[in-house]
C-alpha cells in the first residue's frame, strides 16, 4: 500500500536529519535497498561504479542494462526488484539533502533551484503507467524483419508498469514561470554524460507528465532515478529522464544527440532532409504491443495450459487481445482487470497444447482501433518494433 502523503513527508524529513547524521540511510521504514551512506554523484571510487545498484540475478543481463523476464511477473505492477534498467552510464548515488533541481532557459521568467523538500511541498500527482524502451524487442529484428538492428539486443523485457507519484512538470515550471514563447523543454540527468531528451512544451505541461519521487508507493530506487525522475506516460522510455537535475526551457527547438541520431526512426520511409537536423523522425509516442509472458523460445508441458501475457498502448485502453496457434483461427484472450489507460493490461488464454513445435501469436488492439501489424517498415536502429510476434513454443 502506498504511504499517505503525510506519512511519506514525515518519513522523508525524519530521514534528512537522522539519516545524514548517523549514516543510517538504509534503515528507515519503507526505504530503498541502499545500505551505504549517501554520497553525491561522482564521489564513488571507480570500482564501486557498477552500472546498476540492484541485484541483477533475476534479470537477463546486458552490458549496462537489465532486462525483465516477463514470466517472473505475476501481478499487475512490476516490483522494483524486477523492473528493467536502461542506463547509459552507471547509476549515480545522489543525496536528497544536497539535491537541487535547476530550472532555467531563455523562456523561463526567473531561474530557480528547488530542493527535494521544495518538490515534496508541491501538489502531488499519481499516474499508473507502463514504461517501455523504444528499443524493446530489437533483439527479435533478425527473426521478424530478416535483418539486424544496431543497439542493445533486448528481447521483450524492456518494459514494466508501476505507480508513480510526484509533482507535475507543469507545477514545477510554474514556480519559475514559463514565457509564452516557450517551445521546448529539455530534462537533464545527473548521471555521467547528463542524459537528456527535449520534448515540446505542450507535452511537458500535460498534467500526466510528472517528476516522480515514488515508485509503487516507495521511495524511488537508485537505479530508477532516485531522488527524482521524469515519467512521461505513453512516450518512449528515453523521455522519462532519471535523476533529473536540470530543466531547460527554450524558445527554440533543442537539437541534441537523443533527438537527432538516437531515438529517431532512420530509413527510406523517413527521408533525412524532411527532419533536419535529425537523421530521421524523432520518436515521441510508443505503439500498441502484446506478448506472452514466456521465455523465448518457450517449452510447456502438453495438456490444458493457461498462458499469460501483457498488452499495452499509448492510445487509451487495450480493447482486445486475440491469439492464434500455428496460423489457425484468431480467438479472444481474456483481459485481466484492471484495464486502465496508460497502464499495461494482463491477459490470459487457455490452450490445449499438443506435443511438438508450435508458433503462438498474440495481437492487441487499442481503444482507437490501432492493432499490431503483421509487417512494418524497418528502421536502422530497430525502434518501435510491434509486429505480431511468432512465439516459438515446444510442447513436451
Ligand atoms: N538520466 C538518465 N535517464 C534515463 C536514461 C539514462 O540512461 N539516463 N535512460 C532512459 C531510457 S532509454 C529508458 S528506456 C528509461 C528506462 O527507465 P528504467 O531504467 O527506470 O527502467 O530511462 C530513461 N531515462
Ligand atoms: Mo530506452
Amino acid at each position: 500500500m502506498a504511504p499517505t502523503r503525510r506519512t511519506f513527508l514525515r518519513t522523508v524529513s525524519a530521514v534528512g536529519a537522522a539519516g545524514a547524521t548517523l549514516g543510517l540511510v538504509g534503515c528507515r521504514p519503507g526505504s530503498e535497498e541502499e545500505t551505504s551512506p549517501s554520497r553525491g554523484a561522482g564521489q564513488l571510487a571507480a570500482e564501486e561504479r557498477l552500472p546498476w545498484v540492484k541485484d541483477p540475478s533475476p534479470f537477463i543481463r546486458h552490458p549496462t542494462n537489465l532486462e525483465t523476464r516477463l514470466e517472473e511477473l505475476d501481478g499487475f505492477l512490476t516490483p522494483k526488484e524486477l523492473f528493467f534498467v536502461r542506463n547509459h552510464a552507471p547509476t549515480p548515488r545522489i543525496d536528497a539533502e544536497s539535491y537541487r533541481l535547476r530550472i532555467e532557459g531563455d523562456s523561463i521568467e526567473r531561474p530557480v533551484d528547488l530542493s527535494y523538500d521544495d518538490l515534496l511541498r508541491l501538489p502531488s500527482q499519481t499516474v499508473v503507467s507502463y514504461l517501455e524502451c523504444a528499443g524493446n524487442w530489437r533483439g527479435l529484428y533478425p527473426t521478424v524483419m530478416g535483418q539486424t538492428a544496431s543497439g542493445g539486443q533486448w528481447n521483450r523485457g524492456a518494459v514494466g508498469c508501476a505507480t508513480w507519484s510526484g509533482v507535475s512538470v507543469a507545477s514545477v515550471l510554474e514556480v519559475a514561470g514559463v514565457k509564452p514563447d516557450a517551445v521546448d523543454v529539455n530534462l537533464f540527468g545527473l548521471d555521467d554524460g547528463a542524459f537528456n531528451r527535449p520534448m515540446p512544451v505542450e507535452k511537458a505541461l500535460d498534467a500526466d507528465t510528472i517528476l516522480a519521487y515514488t515508485m509503487n508507493g516507495l521511495e524511488l530506487p537508485p537505479d530508477h532515478g532516485y531522488p527524482i525522475r521524469a515519467v512521461v506516460p505513453g512516450w518512449a522510455g528515453s523521455n522519462s529522464v532519471k535523476w533529473v537535475g536540470r530543466i531547460e526551457v527554450t524558445a527554440e527547438k533543442q537539437w541534441v544527440k537523443n533527438n537527432t541520431t538516437s531515438y529517431v526512426l532512420i530509413g527510406p520511409e523517413w527521408p533525412a532532409e524532411e527532419y533536419e537536423p535529425a537523421e530521421g523522425a524523432p520518436i515521441t509516442t510508443l505503439n500498441v504491443k502484446s506478448t506472452l509472458a514466456l521465455p523465448w523460445p518457450a517449452e510447456v508441458a502438453a495438456g490444458e495450459r493457461r498462458l499469460r501475457g501483457f498488452a499495452y498502448s499509448p492510445n487509451g485502453r487495450i480493447r482486445q487481445v486475440e491469439w492464434s496457434v500455428d496460423k489457425g483461427e484468431w480467438r479472444q484472450a481474456r483481459l485481466i482487470p484492471p484495464v486502465l489507460e496508460r497502464a499495461w493490461v494482463r491477459f490470459e488464454l487457455t490452450w490445449t497444447a499438443t506435443p511438438g513445435e508450435h508458433v503462438v501469436r498474440v495481437r492487441a488492439t487499442d481503444a482507437r482501433g490501432n492493432a499490431q501489424p503483421m509487417s512494418q517498415p524497418a528502421n536502422r536502429k530497430g525502434y518501435l518494433l510491434n509486429v505480431v510476434l511468432p512465439h516459438p513454443v515446444t510442447v513436451l
